[in-house]
């Protein structure tokens, strides 16, 4: 699920004609007000305002002749903004576990299916569990991806208890010999307490299924919401320690700037995103191929 350089052509494309056109407005860096216009530029692009005067500052310092070379300063801070943490899925355990959660329609049961076909491409031997049992036609639509996908499906019943769901699939797994287990919960607001309790007890339920589960807890976040995501991040990393983010809808969203200042406020990586409804649209984040597509010199 690497994306080739040229996937990276559909990345935010809003974003990067705002940034882009912005840039050239700009004039040239010898000129005073450049960094002045600079800060302005990332705070209107959703950057957030004490992390665009930090990075215009950063900008500065380097000192850059043209545009161009300003281009590459900017490149390179906005990769040091981005956590240094490892980008890839940590998947030990038999079998591994992979937590999904969020707030409705984030999507993360297109993720699931998502990631289902991909690790089956892969090699892996991923089990789908179906735990949004809130639905039934969620229950359902995540059967769906599963079959798009190729892969077998684990599903609770509507009204069920989705920690049960969770403890039974991983179990069922283990006996079947898959080696993953994706698990996709109900949609619901960071505000919800008890909902948040019931997806940290589907987390330590599946602790007790196999050991340091949930090897990925990924926290699924609409690209298209902009930095209002950063209060839901935030709740949701406290009840349940992401150790990842699912940027979905990143394809065309106009707010990519606000990963940046999601990722520099919570030190949680961007592990995968999401650029389609289609099956094979989720990749790998990669910091470098992210700055280069918004900010740096060269074409477009
Ligand atoms: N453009 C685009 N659309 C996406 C992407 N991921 C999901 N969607 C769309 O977003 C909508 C919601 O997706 P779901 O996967 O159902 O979201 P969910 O989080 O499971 O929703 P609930 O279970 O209701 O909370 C669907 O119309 C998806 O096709 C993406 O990366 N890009
Ligand atoms: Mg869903």
């Amino acid at each position: 699920m690497d994306a080739e350089p040229r996937i990276w052509n559909r990345v935010a494309t809003r974003t990067r004609s705002f940034f882009r056109e912005g840039l050239r407005a700009l004039g040239s860096p010898l000129a005073p007000e450049f960094y002045f216009s600079l800060e302005e530029l990332l705070v209107a692009g959703d950057v957030g305002p004490a992390l665009s005067a930090r990075v215009a500052a950063a900008v500065r310092a380097r000192r850059p002749l043209s545009l161009a070379e300003a281009q590459e300063a900017l490149e390179d801070e906005v990769v040091r903004v981005l956590s240094p943490a490892a980008r890839g899925l940590d998947l030990p355990g038999n079998p591994a576990v992979v937590l999904v959660y969020g707030i409705n329609g984030a999507g993360k049961t297109t993720t699931v299916g998502k990631l289902a076909h991909g690790m089956k491409t892969a090699g892996r031997r991923p089990l789908v569990v179906a735990a949004d049992t809130y639905r039934a036609a969620g229950i359902e639509q995540m059967l769906v991806w599963a079959e798009r996908a190729g892969v077998e499906a684990f599903a609770g019943k509507p009204g069920g208890d989705s920690a049960a769901v969770a403890f039974d699939g991983i179990q069922a797994a283990r006996a079947r010999g898959f080696d993953t287990v994706l698990i996709d919960t109900a949609g619901r607001l960071q505000t919800q307490h008890n909902l948040v309790e019931e997806l940290r007890k589907v987390a330590r339920v599946s602790a007790r299924a196999e050991e340091g589960a949930p090897h990925e807890s990924l926290l699924v976040l609409d690209a298209s919401l902009g930095q209002n995501s950063l209060s839901q991040a935030r709740i949701f990393h406290q009840a349940l320690n992401a150790t990842g983010l699912v940027l979905t809808k990143l394809d065309g969203t106009a707010k990519g700037g606000s990963v940046l200042a999601i990722e520099s406020e919570l030190g949680i990586p961007a592990k995968l995103m999401g650029l389609g409804e289609g099956i094979g649209d989720l990749y790998a984040f990669e910091p470098r191929w992210f700055a280069r597509t918004l900010f740096g010199p060269g074409e477009e």
